[in-house]
């Protein structure tokens, strides 16, 4: 190991973002515009009359809003970093003496998350280039399916062909259902996809999927595999909600069964089923996740451990060599919790209609939050240290045992035994009176259990890493459509706020643990919920007040009206470059600022009301799984860009009202204009308004056509724009009473 050190170099290198400099003058100019509107707002506040005071003071409360958010997003933009790692100085360093790795996989529903999608997750995870002997793949099954059991069980006969085609043609990516079915995948040998083993390997691949999904369309298990010593765990009166835990080891390096068809071994691979009670709370993924921990620690115990989501399969067989750089850097691996991967998606359309594609946030922001010292832990295509996982503290003195694991005397044990010992640590009373998911493992009890843990492993001294290479590491499948994406963000901005309202707070009380820059980091996320109410007043109150014909603005004529024209048009500017840079297409911007403004206004509404609520003790935390799959007239919407309405979702008459309250200001107050004969004045007292008001109706032009134009499944039910238009107009009747 000490020869290398020399000549090697470090494990992994980091470098800033070009730019910066361009990028500080112009945060230091936003600063000042937004310093010249804050002072005109105060030494302007209007007499006491028609309302307008308030009104003002509602403008200002929202742009004093807006000012400190933005000041904290710099966090994310002020100096983002990112790394290359060197995978050839690993292996001459460490040849085959790597440390052992477990892969969790999660899946909590065969219907959600259908069980052929599962099993080209778990093939890809275990076909990873990496020594079989050191590789544990676990399945969390929280619906105790035996469906996914079944086609797990597939699955282990199909890898015994799959991992010796992948390594023999070098085979990328290593999940069957992208490599067969998507375009994009490479291999050594360049007409791989028109020779026999590749069809041959196809076919099977598709017999496999065939009887998966026969068995799944049946709802049952044929009976003769009832006698199969795995299947007879499962008895009739068994309920997803009701059963006892299940583990059951696949494959084990014990069993002579477990190698491929070249006599190569092949990783060990683990069912588990935590035992669910109708009377004991299940803490959701946080409680599988810890459930995991406990078995696996039984089982292979290494000391790292990779968690993705069912949905998200791995795309670069190199990503745990990649991780390793990190954690094993003589230098400043020591003290890194988790290295995490950005989430990226497989289903995007080009213009991402949904702007569910995360672009600037993978490319720009975590990478800022980088240079702070932690990435979020985002609850997928996350590698930890087991450790710091389970709730150990940094300390100088600790080192880490890398060969835990693979040396253990529990690896003589056979499997039969293994899984009896395992079995009580995934019982649903393991837990009671420990300080598991307070201390130990994930936290529960917050909707984002995720960030919470990440929260407190950076509280535990521990660092993150982001690694975000050009190549994907893992691939997701992203909402398809409109309210499942809200609903999403909305489970999202509740989680976070709940985050800055509890104890572990960031902004309140992070300063002494973490770095006043992260804090702020966090709190870009933290505080999204709260947006809603600005964002709110400012696309309610000046459509209505433009109705009037009462300005809340500068006139065009004088100097103030300059800080607002350039915030807005600098800052609109300086995204669009972002995007563009960041992959996105011109209308993949207009498609994602529609999207925030509907989030702001019903997820971030949603999460901010239900918190609220909670202080109060109202509403109770629930869990929503988004849909992975579609009809097939949904997802030609999709594919087709089209905005997918269709259900009667009280967020669609909030979306639906706020448009058509803009459009009818904004045909009002230019009426009013133009019939008073005051167009020049009016225009130059009332000009922003306008703007304001037309950019709100223009890039709710979907919108108008869900409610008004089409005629398909999936425009707006017509109780959705009777609501919405009964609010909008009772609004405008109102204000010009
Ligand atoms: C996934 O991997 C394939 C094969 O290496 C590569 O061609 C493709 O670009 C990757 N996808 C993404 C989104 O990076
Ligand atoms: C599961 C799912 O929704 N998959 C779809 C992802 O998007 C592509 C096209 O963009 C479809 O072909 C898939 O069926």
């Amino acid at each position: 190991m000490e020869e290398g050190t020399g000549t090697g170099g470090p494990l992994f290198q980091t470098y800033g973002a070009k730019g910066r400099t361009v990028y500080k003058i112009y945060a230091s100019f936003i600063l000042m515009c937004i310093l010249s509107i804050l002072s005109y707002r105060l030494t302007h506040i209007p007499d006491e009359q028609d309302g307008v005071r308030w009104a003002w003071m509602a403008m200002l409360s929202s742009e004093l809003w807006f000012s400190f958010y933005w000041i904290i997003t710099q966090s994310a933009r002020w100096n983002p970093i990112y790394h290359q790692t060197f995978k050839h100085r690993l292996s001459q360093r460490h040849g085959n003496e790597l440390p052992c790795v477990d892969v969790f996989v999660c899946t909590a529903d065969p219907v959600a998350e259908p069980p052929s999608l599962v099993v080209s997750t778990v093939l890809s995870v275990m076909a990873y280039d990496y020594p079989s002997e050191k590789l544990s793949v676990y399945l969390s099954d929280d619906a105790g399916s035996e469906l996914t059991f079944y086609a797990l069980w597939e699955a282990c006969k199909f890898s015994k062909y799959w991992l010796p085609f992948c390594k023999k043609f070098e085979v990328e990516p290593r999940s069957p259902g992208a490599c067969f079915f998507k375009q994009s995948f490479h291999s050594s040998s360049n007409n791989l996809s028109t020779t026999k083993e590749w069809s041959k390997m196809k076919d099977m691949y598709e017999e496999m999927i065939n009887r998966i999904e026969f068995v799944v369309r049946q709802g049952k298990v044929p009976q003769e595999l009832k006698q199969h010593q795995g299947f007879s765990k499962w008895s009739s009166e068994m309920t997803s909600r009701n059963h006892d835990a299940i583990i059951q080891i696949l494959i084990d390096e014990k069993d002579e069964n477990s190698v491929d068809l070249d006599g190569n071994l092949l990783p060990r691979l683990v069912y588990m089923a935590r035992e669910k009670r109708p009377q004991h709370h299940h803490n959701f993924k946080a409680g599988a996740m810890n459930a995991l921990l406990r078995v696996s620690s039984e089982i292979s115990n290494s000391p790292i451990i990779l968690n993705v989501d069912c949905d998200m399969y791995s795309n670069n067989s190199q990503s745990i060599r990649d991780a390793l750089c990190f954690f094993l850097d003589e230098e400043k691996g020591h003290d890194i919790g988790f290295i995490q991967y950005p989430q990226y998606f497989d289903n995007i359309t080009k213009n991402d209609l949904y702007a569910t594609s995360f672009n600037v946030i993978n490319e720009v922001e975590l990478c800022g939050l980088d240079s702070w010292g932690g990435t979020l832990y985002i609850g997928t295509g996350c590698f930890h240290r087991r450790e710091a996982l389970k709730g150990r503290k940094y300390s100088k003195d600790y080192i880490e045992d890398w060969k835990r694991g693979s040396l253990d005397k529990r690896r003589v044990e056979s499997p039969s035994v293994l899984e009896d010992r395992a079995k009580p640590l995934a019982s649903c009373t393991y837990e009671h009176n420990t300080l598991w998911g307070k201390e130990i493992g994930l936290r529960y009890g917050c909707a984002v259990e995720d960030i919470l843990t990440g929260l407190t492993i950076h509280y535990n001294g521990w660092k993150s890493r982001y690694f975000n290479p050009q190549r994907r590491g893992f691939l997701g499948l992203a909402p398809t459509a409109l309210e499942p994406s809200l609903v999403q963000f909305k489970r999202w901005s509740e989680g976070h706020f709940q985050i800055f309202l509890s104890k572990y707070s960031p902004l309140l009380f992070g300063h002494q643990k973490i770095k006043l820059g992260l804090c702020m980091g966090y709190s870009i996320y933290n505080l999204w919920a709260l947006n809603s109410f600005p964002t709110l007043t400012y696309i309610l109150i000046p459509p209505l007040f433009l109705l009037k014909g009462i300005s809340l603005f500068p006139k065009v004529s004088t100097a103030w009206f300059l800080p607002f024209a350039l915030v807005f048009i600098a800052k609109q500017a300086y995204s669009l470059i972002e995007a563009l840079y960041c992959g996105d297409t011109f209308m993949g911007w207009w498609n994602s600022q529609r999207m925030w403004v509907f989030r702001r206004i019903t997820s971030f509404l949603y999460g901010a009301v239900d918190n609220i609520f909670k202080l109060f003790g109202v509403s109770k935390l629930a869990f929503t799984i988004t849909e992975k799959v579609n009809d097939g007239d949904a997802l030609k919407q999709y594919e087709q860009e089209v905005m997918e309405f269709h259900s009667a979702s009280p967020m669609f008459v909030i979306i639906g009202t706020v448009a058509l309250l803009n459009a009818f200001c904004l045909v009002g107050g230019v009426m009013r204009m133009v019939n008073m004969n005051k167009g020049a004045a009016g225009m130059d007292a009332l000009l922003i308004q306008v703007v304001l008001c037309g950019v709100v109706v223009a890039i709710n032009v979907p919108i108008y056509e869900g409610l008004f134009l089409r005629k398909d499944k999936g425009c707006m039910p017509s109780s959705v724009t009777f609501a919405s238009l009964g609010a909008a107009m009772l609004a405008c009747l109102l204000t010009l009473v």
